[in-house]
């Protein structure tokens, strides 16, 4: 039996093609019922539905054995205890530096609210930048509106968020794409189980690449 970790929403949404094709169909729809524990039509495969926080963690312990998860959630997880085997190129995005739009860039000790607290560390020591960091859990885009920070650290996809806000995006940090994980135990005991399956989805990015 193999287990995949994969959180509602946009993730789910766009790793469905890939594990249709190989022969994964949930059996229950996560959108309309609770299941925590999704069979599907591969009776060897199951789906847990977690936080996209949390996949990393359920497939560093081997909870699961596989994962789907943005590079956002892994750079800021810490991924060394995790394989990395596929760029699955869904869920694309940008994580990025925004402000309140014409406010002069910051200078000094700046401060930074984000979810992103690691990631948002190594950034701005990177460039030389003193910064405080803010730990937030959402609602990021409030931050410099009330003077809680000078900048934010956050996810862009059509920039509308920001803009709704009164905010611009400034400086790009990443290129943002979901990425196949795998636990480091089960690549090896389940080798085969594991490897078809990445050979499967790497068919699929393939043949995804090729209708592009
Ligand atoms: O929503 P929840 O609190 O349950 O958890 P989550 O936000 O971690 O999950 P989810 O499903 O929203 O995001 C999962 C993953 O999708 C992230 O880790 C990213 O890798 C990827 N992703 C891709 C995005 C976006 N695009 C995105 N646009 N995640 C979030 N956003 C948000 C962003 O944070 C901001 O609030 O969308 C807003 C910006 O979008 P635009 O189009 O207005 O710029
Ligand atoms: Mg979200």
């Amino acid at each position: 039996m193999l287990t995949i970790a994969v959180s509602k929403g946009r993730i789910y949404d766009e790793a469905l093609p890939f594990l249709a094709e190989a022969g994964i169909t949930p059996i229950d729809d996560p959108n309309t019922c609770r299941k925590l524990i999704l069979q599907t039509t591969r009776a060897d495969i199951q789906l847990v539905i977690i936080r996209a926080t949390d996949v990393p963690t359920f497939v560093e312990y081997g909870a699961a054995d596989l994962g789907i998860a943005g590079k956002d959630v892994l750079i800021e997880h810490g991924a060394d205890c995790l394989y990395e085997p596929l760029d699955l190129n869904i869920a694309r995005c940008k994580l990025m530096t925004a402000a309140a739009k014409d406010a002069p860039a910051p200078s000094g000790r700046i401060r930074v609210a984000t979810k992103y607290v690691k990631t948002a560390q190594r950034y701005f020591a990177g460039l030389g930048i003193q910064a405080e960091i803010i730990k937030l859990y959402g609602s990021m885009e409030l931050a410099p509106l009330v003077g809680l920070a000078d900048c934010i650290v956050d996810l862009v996809d059509t920039g509308n968020t920001l803009r709704a806000n009164g905010l611009e995006p400034r400086e790009l940090i990443m290129r943002i794409s979901s990425r196949l994980i795998v636990n480091k135990a089960a690549m090896k005991m389940k080798h085969q189980a594991v490897q078809s399956l990445i050979n499967q989805f790497e068919q699929t990015l393939a043949a995804k690449n090729h209708d592009a």
